[in-house]
């Protein structure tokens, strides 16, 4: 009821159908055709088991080399993760992507300070013996060694054109899923990432010139690995214990 009296508004005041990206449905969605072009079935199943190939060999990396990476490649992938899906359409991400050794070091002293707490004793005994097989600790080295440190905020509500709070709606669930491809498309271009969650991260708000409105979920940190990087002997289910087929 409420849709129609906005769209009976909307006609009223004479506004074409013109979409609104990212503000609220006010009139019907203009819509395009759809641009699909169906596979044969074995180039289906071709192309997913190459880009599962692909995908299995990804994994996280806590040893980087400090060998730069041409934000180029940082913006393509940023712009992939731009194509998530999201609640609304709302895209309610932001990456603040830093390179600046200052800032980096800002980033690490910050990190560092929440991740002592943390492993002295604040993530409790579980945690920590959970955590254990990993072989983490309280030092970040990375944080100012890997050439990008990209922090993914999410937009917990956003501001309308009048500067009105605008609700979002499945916002960490349209963060994560944008955060994975970005992922995927950071590995695809040859790069490694490692996802790093100090907690809290409140202070990374004010380093990166955030507002109150955007909370930082996930620390990302992208590069080259050291030489002769290791990384833990950890193995991936098999599918009968990630899938139920019904
Ligand atoms: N944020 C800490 C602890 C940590 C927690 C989980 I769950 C991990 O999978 C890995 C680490 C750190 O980054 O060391």
């Amino acid at each position: 009821m409420k849709r129609c009296a906005a769209v009976a508004g909307a006609v009223k005041l004479g506004h074409g159908s013109a979409p609104h990206h990212g503000m609220p449905m006010t009139e019907p969605q203009h819509t395009i055709p759809l641009a699909f072009k169906p596979l044969p079935e074995p180039e289906m199943l071709a192309r997913a088991q190459g880009f599962r190939a692909a995908m299995q060999t990804r994994r996280t990396v806590r040893d980087f080399a400090d060998t730069p990476v041409p934000r180029a490649i940082i913006e393509e992938a940023l712009l992939t993760a731009g194509s998530a899906p999201s609640g609304a359409n709302q895209q309610p991400w932001t990456f603040a992507c830093v390179s600046d050794p200052e800032r980096k070091a800002r980033i690490r002293a910050g990190a560092e300070e929440e991740e002592r707490a943390f492993y002295a004793g604040r993530a409790g005994e579980e945690w920590l013996q959970a955590l254990a097989p990993l072989g983490t600790d309280d030092r970040k080295p990375f944080l100012e060694i890997a050439p990008w440190l990209i922090v993914i905020f999410a937009q917990r509500w956003g501001l309308d054109a009048a500067g009105q709070r605008l609700k979002h709606y499945y916002v960490p669930e349209s963060v994560g899923i944008a955060t994975g491809l970005l992922i995927a498309s950071l590995h695809q271009a040859g790069l490694v990432t490692l996802t790093h969650t100090p907690a809290p991260m409140n202070f990374l708000n004010e380093i990166c010139g955030r507002p109150d409105n955007e909370k930082a979920l996930i620390l990302l940190v992208v590069g080259y690995p050291a030489e002769g990087a290791r990384v833990p002997d950890i193995h991936r289910k098999p599918l009968d214990r990630i899938a139920t087929f019904l």
